[in-house]
């Protein structure tokens, strides 16, 4: 029998790991038939917001995004967003990021369908542009060598350009990949395991992570990871970028 006093989740000052087995389901206005789980959010120290939505027969996500931008991933199933009147099918590996200002609409869901979110108080710039809504595919993302390592891929879904205050990238590193050095540095991380496993070093100290497992970094974690096992392990992550370090 399983202990149920136990769990590989913890949350510290600087980072958490939070895995599935402690989901307890929050209730949002305006997301209808869905079970929600808020891995990340400002009442744990961080300046983002992660949650994990699972929509069942009838699910329908309905909002604006006022002051925070979402970036919306399916990581498995199938829905029809609309963004301010702009319709799409979305599936495994699809997104949307969706600016401040902008009505959405998730609906037309098959059962089962989970999603990603990342959510931040958009920081505005001036003379530069507020993103516009923009639709992709992790597919047909390129998938560069990151830092002269073959073993490891990073795959940029956002633009990189000063509009945007956050990045949304996967990663992929093969079996025996690792950070080539320990990070260290101001920005922070909101991440979601897509496939595999590995070892991840926060702060010093060591979790075994894998499939489904969430990690919060706050600005200045230290962070390395290892990969481990038969399959590459890829993870999908936030990171704020582009703005001076008030
Ligand atoms: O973009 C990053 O900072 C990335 N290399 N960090 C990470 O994967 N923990
Ligand atoms: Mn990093």
């Amino acid at each position: 029998m399983e202990i149920s006093a136990l769990t590989r989740s913890v949350v510290k000052k600087n980072h958490a790991v939070i895995s599935p087995d402690g989901y307890v389901n929050s209730t949002v206005p305006g997301w209808a038939n869905c079970t929600v789980n808020v891995i990340i959010n400002e009442q744990m120290g961080a300046r983002l917001c992660q949650t994990l939505i699972t929509l069942q027969k009838d699910g329908n996500l309905a909002g604006s995004t006022n002051q925070s931008q979402i970036f919306f991933y399916v990581i498995e199933g199938k829905c029809k967003a609309t963004i301010s009147g702009q319709s799409k099918v979305l599936t495994n590996g699809q997104f949307v990021y969706v600016p401040i200002q902008k009505e959405y609409v998730f609906d037309e869901v098959t059962p089962g369908t989970t999603m990603l979110t990342f959510h931040k108080v958009y920081e505005p710039l001036q003379e530069t542009p507020v993103p516009q809504t923009l639709f992709g595919d992790a597919a047909h993302i390129p998938a560069n060598e990151y830092l002269n390592d073959p073993a490891l891929r990073l795959q940029v879904l956002l633009p990189d350009n000063l509009s945007f205050d956050m990045a949304v990238n996967i990663f992929t590193y093969d079996p025996g990949g690792h950070l080539p050095f320990v990070e260290t540095h101001i920005m922070e991380h909101g991440l979601l395991y897509l496939q595999g496993q590995g070892v991840y070093m926060l702060d010093h100290q060591w979790y075994p992570i894998k499939k489904g497992d969430s990690i919060w970094m706050a600005p200045y974690c230290q962070q390395w990871f290892t990969a481990m096992g038969k399959e590459p392990a890829v993870y999908i992550y936030y990171k704020n970028v582009n703005r001076f370090p008030t």
